[in-house]
């Protein structure tokens, strides 16, 4: 299955990746309880923290990319996956 993700989570997630040096960083700062994964929340802190506006049905959106395994939670394996397929072909 090969599903796209809209223009503007897109457009969201490049923004994000601007303000981190490496993915392994981006993570670490968004896990805050340092668990080895991202919760709902440490995602929704992290968009708030840059400003990043987000609707509610854009949000599940996001978390439906990343959680890939449908556990409410974003492993690093999970996050390192979508970054790499939708953030790093444009900016390396
Ligand atoms: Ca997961």
């Amino acid at each position: 299955m090969n599903i796209s993700m809209s223009d503007n989570l897109r457009t969201m997630l490049r923004k994000l990746g601007d303000r981190f040096s490496s993915v392994r960083r981006a993570f670490r700062s968004m896990d805050r309880d340092k668990s080895g994964s991202l919760t709902r929340l440490e995602l929704k802190n992290i968009l708030d923290t840059f400003c990043l506006e987000i609707e509610g049905h854009e949000f599940d959106e996001l978390m439906t990319f990343f959680d890939v395994d449908g556990d409410g939670l974003i492993s690093y394996e999970e996050f390192l996956r979508v970054v790499k397929d939708e953030i790093q072909p444009q900016v390396s």
